[in-house]
């Protein structure tokens, strides 16, 4: 193990990444990959937990993989892989499961916002199972590395906490095997809100495609979302998410691509109207998303992903193995060990 601290985490391939997951996930793990041993899987397990066309999946899946690479994340640096590359995570997060308990899972308020209204295109309701036990195997993806911290947005902070109570009840009944994780979350923006319902999270499964803003949506569709994104009447700039949430998340998203606090953001619209803001947000965001589109069209079919990728596997599958056998050994599965 190398003298850095140890950090995992992924996004799901449930739609594209939209600009919460990069504002909230990331943008971190590119600013923090010089600093950390950096683990990095593209959550393609975790896209089955929704119903999904084995086409969009695939698509999804190789389109995310891209899009890391085009958004910062250095091969050389961060170690990147698909999950279902590397099988110990499904047999970890299977020991798991056996030992989390329903109440548990049932308490995540992730099980509960994904599951309302979920129902298939003939009206009936269709939760499936995974939505209830995804937690579990997102803790198998934490403690098979060891990883001291977890960067992640705040939607995620209690599956993390689930995580650790997972490694410490682990830890008391079979002896130690689990670091026990911490989240690592962004001081700006580690919850960006829909564009139509402030009051809600940003999502990339949302059937409102103007709510959310994906990092390889159409430039003028982009213009057209922030154009359309609720604000208020008000027409005052002010930082207040109880009761101008539009304005506040607009105000956010600017900050954190400027990189600087909510504070200077404030200041730069004090005495400015709602359309001056708007127009702010759109250019940064255009600017982003332009640089990273250029860098996904290039490398989207590039062979070298394919090398990156496997490499990416092998060096996850090394840490992985080690202490999928030592759990496997101290919870007597092993039944060949005495
Ligand atoms: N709106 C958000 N603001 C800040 N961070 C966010 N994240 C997600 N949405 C926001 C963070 O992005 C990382 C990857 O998330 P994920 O794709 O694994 O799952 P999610 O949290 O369920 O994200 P979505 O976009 O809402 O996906 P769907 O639509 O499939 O449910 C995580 O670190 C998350 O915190």
């Amino acid at each position: 193990m190398s003298d850095k601290k140890r950090m995992v985490s992924g996004i799901t391939t449930t739609g594209t990444m939209t600009l919460g997951n990069y504002i909230g996930a990331m943008k971190n793990f590119v600013a923090l990959q010089d600093e950390f041993e950096m683990y990095i899987f593209v959550a393609n397990l975790h896209g089955i937990t929704k119903p999904i066309e084995k086409e969009i999946l695939r698509k999804n899946i190789k389109s995310m993989v891209a899009l890391y690479f085009a958004c910062g994340i250095e091969p050389s640096k961060a170690t990147v892989f698909v999950q279902s590359d590397v099988l110990e995570h499904t047999e970890l997060g299977w020991i798991l499961t056996c030992n989390t308990t329903l109440g548990e899972l049932q308490r995540m308020t992730q099980f509960k916002d994904k599951t309302n209204n979920l129902k298939l295109d003939n009206g009936t309701q269709f939760i499936p199972t995974g939505l209830l036990v995804y937690p579990a195997l997102m803790a198998a993806d934490i403690l098979l590395y060891d990883a001291q911290f977890v960067p992640v947005g705040k939607d995620q902070k209690q599956h993390i906490e689930l995580a650790r109570n997972i490694a410490e009840r682990m830890n008391n009944k079979y002896g130690e095997m689990f670091t026990i994780p911490e989240e690592y979350t962004p001081k700006i923006g580690s919850k960006i809100m829909d564009l139509q319902n402030p009051e809600k999270k940003m999502s990339k499964s949302s059937n409102n495609p103007k709510s959310f803003i994906g990092l390889l949506d159409n430039i003028n569709e982009v213009k057209n979302k922030i154009k359309s994104a609720v604000t208020d009447s008000e027409n005052v700039i002010k930082f207040d998410t109880e009761k101008k949430p539009g304005i506040s998340n607009l105000i956010t998203i600017f900050a954190s691509l400027k990189n600087i606090n909510l504070e200077t953001a404030e200041e730069i619209f004090k005495n400015k109207d709602y359309g001056f803001l708007k127009e702010k947000v759109t250019e940064v965001v255009v600017e982003l998303l332009e640089k990273i589109q250029i860098k996904y069209n290039k490398l989207l079919n590039s062979e070298e992903i394919d090398k990156w990728l496997e490499d990416g596997a092998q060096k996850a599958q090394n840490i992985a193995r080690k202490k999928l056998t030592k759990v496997l050994n101290l919870t007597g599965l092993n039944y060949k060990r005495k």
